[in-house]
């Protein structure tokens, strides 16, 4: 069973996620068997090659050997209750809203000889590089992505440990490669390890060269008002929609309000006074 977080392992998160480096490690959250299950089912989803995958950078020819599965609240139990683990639900809470919802729950499977990732930052700032996407005066103000990061193998400096630059997520600026190179660090840590940071800051997986795969979950938690990456209302299994808990109802944002049908509803409004008045 996952380990449970105190409110001041949770506070000490808040604080260096707003105020300092903008990351937080919890080492050792899930247990070897909540590892070993959300493994398993990665691979089983991820033997043959998948498309999709993100800042892959120049090697198109060893594309296959970084595998993205998507949508993992609909492939197991454990999926669904990694996404809602306390700690995450805690610490989120303070940084995004307190309706904040889910963009999406992925894995990131690097096998043996993968390359690593474009420096970056996460949705919805991954276009970044270019200003002209965003509203005039977008910055560091205010935080419109927070990710998780569980660790299903134990992360080290060879097998492609993620990278990140502590404090960059005060910058509000898109990464350029030989900065990142100056500045950045390697966070390794045993499996079942969380880790949580916001979306600002400037990071990716490594190459891994060692001999064996490395493999992330990652989830994407956003503020009520920003559109999800993955269509998770519509792509979520009816049977794990039917036994959502409150938590996890509140990450698909299936009670939120907007948007209506609000000239229907001002029509039959209208309807209802004239019925009344005649
Ligand atoms: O797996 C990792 O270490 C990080 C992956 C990542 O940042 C991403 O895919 O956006």
């Amino acid at each position: 069973m996952a380990r449970q977080l105190t409110k001041k392992d949770c506070d000490t998160a808040i604080g260096n996620l707003l105020e300092g480096p903008g990351y937080h490690l919890f080492e050792s959250v899930f247990d070897a068997e909540e590892v070993a299950e959300a493994n398993r089912i990665i691979h089983h989803f991820s033997d043959q090659a998948s498309g999709a995958t993100h800042f892959h950078g120049a090697h198109a020819d060893k594309i296959h050997l970084q595998r993205r599965v998507w949508n993992l609240l609909n492939k197991g139990q454990v999926f669904v209750d990694m996404v809602q683990h306390p700690a995450v639900m805690q610490v989120f809470a303070k940084i995004l809203g307190r309706q904040f919802i889910l963009g999406s729950f992925a894995a990131n499977r690097l096998l043996p000889g993968a390359p690593g990732q474009e420096p970056h930052i996460d949705y919805p700032y991954w276009d970044m590089h270019d200003l002209d996407e965003f509203p005039a005066g977008i910055n560091a103000g205010f935080h419109m992505n927070c990710q998780s990061l569980i660790s299903l193998h134990e992360f080290t400096p060879e097998n492609g440990a993620t990278a990140l630059v502590p404090g960059s997520q005060k910058r509000g600026l898109y990464p350029q490669a030989d900065h990142f190179a100056a500045e950045a660090i390697q966070l390794c840590c045993p499996p079942g390890s969380l880790l949580l940071f916001t979306g600002l800051i400037w990071h990716c997986s490594m190459p891994n060269n060692s001999a064996a795969e490395r493999t992330s979950v990652l989830g994407q938690y956003l503020p009520k008002f920003v559109k999800p990456m993955e269509d998770l209302q519509a792509s979520i299994d009816p049977a794990v929609e039917a036994a959502a808990s409150p938590a996890l109802r509140q990450l698909l944002g299936l009670d939120l309000r907007y948007p209506e049908l609000l000239e229907e509803a001002e029509a039959g409004n209208a309807e209802g006074r004239s019925a009344a008045k005649g």
